[in-house]
């Protein structure tokens, strides 16, 4: 789930860090009296204001890309009356000019231009090579690019700070998309308010996981204590009735269905009468899977739609089918209303950038994450987990 597109955005920020901080280790030593250069832990010389001229020496000589980590000794120090000093922005002292420092720096460094330009390209070839959509990508990057220019960041916290700024740009782009409906939640709603039976219509490609989602969300309402009766409405793929009717079976639930190539719309319109009449909760009418080029399906979808009045209509789609998913999307939509995308079969995305811009793309929300096959493998749709899983913390 999401290994190539958080590996490749990893990458790119940890090439970012690296160069700031080879720049950082390649300033000038002037700052420091010559006789003081090899010194861990120099006498304060004055002149340099405090932020700037913070050093770190650090204990372990092997990895001074983890400076931050390895520190034993802060002393401060100041230089003055030095000119090259106190025009330098980036206040790193070199505590040797034979070996790479290991943890002797300033307490800031200024990010160079050229640098993020460099790094925000190599961001926008990570996430186009993983399905992030390009509007996506550029919504994203314009809006990193403007708080990375000219921003000073922790010289010893360099990797934690853009991490950081990426997660934000993140966030930013995920929580300007639509939000979704809460199903339960909505379901609850329609319940307290006496709307009975609250119909629920899925619909989309073939085997992109409508049947097996329609069981994972009835199990979460059964776990809420809401009753659902199943509508075993694709009667046109072999094996779809009885596959409903094994998942009614495990999880206890009342299943209405007919014979192949019966009036889908038909048994829907049963399905909601056999839950208005036994007091159910929610009517789950599955569809059987249709491409949108074909319109005799999607005719009959839309049938379906005005005979059972769905209160809402979710896209079932593959997180794996790349961007094509968005123009499946775009052809259901100038048919049916669609509120809600469930985005299935994440576990098996390596790339993983359909979660980040669907919603963008299609301008319809993504409500859950199909993360496995089993009744729990559900997971409810947030910017959060989204983040998280691109760009970790560390
Ligand atoms: N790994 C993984 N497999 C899934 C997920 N959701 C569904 N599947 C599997 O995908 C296959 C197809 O699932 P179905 O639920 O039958 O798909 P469908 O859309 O109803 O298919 P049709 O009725 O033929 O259009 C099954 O083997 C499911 O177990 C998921 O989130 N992750
Ligand atoms: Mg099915």
């Amino acid at each position: 789930m999401f290994e190539g597109l958080r590996k490749k955005l990893s990458n790119a920020v940890k090439g970012f860090v690296k160069t700031e901080v080879e720049k950082a280790e390649e300033l000038p030593a002037q700052t420091i009296p010559e006789a003081k250069q090899n010194q861990t832990a120099a006498e304060p010389v004055p002149g340099i204001e405090q932020e700037k001229a913070v050093v770190h020496a650090a204990q372990d000589a092997e990895n001074h890309k983890v400076i931050h980590k390895q520190e034993t000794a802060v002393e401060q120090r100041h230089v003055e009356g030095s000119p090259k000093a106190e025009k330098r922005e980036e206040k790193l002292i070199k505590l040797s000019l034979t070996t790479k420092i290991k943890g002797a720096v300033l307490g800031s460094v200024t990010l160079n231009d050229s640098d993020i330009e460099r790094f925000v390209e190599a961001m926008k070839v990570s996430m186009l090579e993983s399905d992030v959509s390009y509007d996506t990508t550029e919504r994203f990057l314009e809006d990193l690019n403007s708080k990375l220019k000219g921003r000073k960041v922790n010289s010893r916290d360099i990797e934690k700070e853009i991490v950081g700024f990426v997660r934000e740009s993140l966030f930013d782009v995920l929580k300007s998309a639509k939000e979704g409906v809460k199903i339960v939640d909505f379901a609850k709603q329609q319940i307290a308010s006496g709307n009975t039976p609250v119909k629920i219509l899925f619909l989309g490609p073939n085997g992109t996981g409508k049947t097996t989602t329609i069981a994972k969300l009835t199990h979460s309402f059964k776990n809420n204590g809401i009753s659902v009766v199943m509508s075993a409405s694709d009667t046109f793929r072999a094996a779809a009735i009885e596959q409903m009717a094994i998942h009614a079976q495990r999880l206890g639930v009342p299943v209405i269905k007919s014979t192949y190539g019966a009036d889908p719309a038909s048994v829907a319109f049963d399905a909601i009468a056999y839950g208005k009449a036994h007091g159910i909760n929610v009517v789950m009418i599955d569809s059987a899977g249709r491409q949108e080029t074909n319109k005799n399906l999607i005719s009959e979808v839309q049938k379906m739609v005005k005979v059972a009045k769905p209160d809402l209509t979710v896209y079932v789609g593959e997180s794996i089918s790349g961007n094509a998913i968005a123009e499946q999307i775009k052809e259901f939509s100038k048919y049916i209303r669609i509120d809600g995308i469930i985005l299935t079969k994440l576990d098996a995305d390596a790339k993983g950038g359909n979660a980040l811009s669907i919603a963008q793309v299609t301008g319809i929300p993504v409500l859950f994450f199909g993360t496995g096959e089993s009744y729990d493998a559900l997971v409810p749709y947030s910017p959060e987990f989204v983040v998280n899983a691109v760009m970790p913390n560390n």
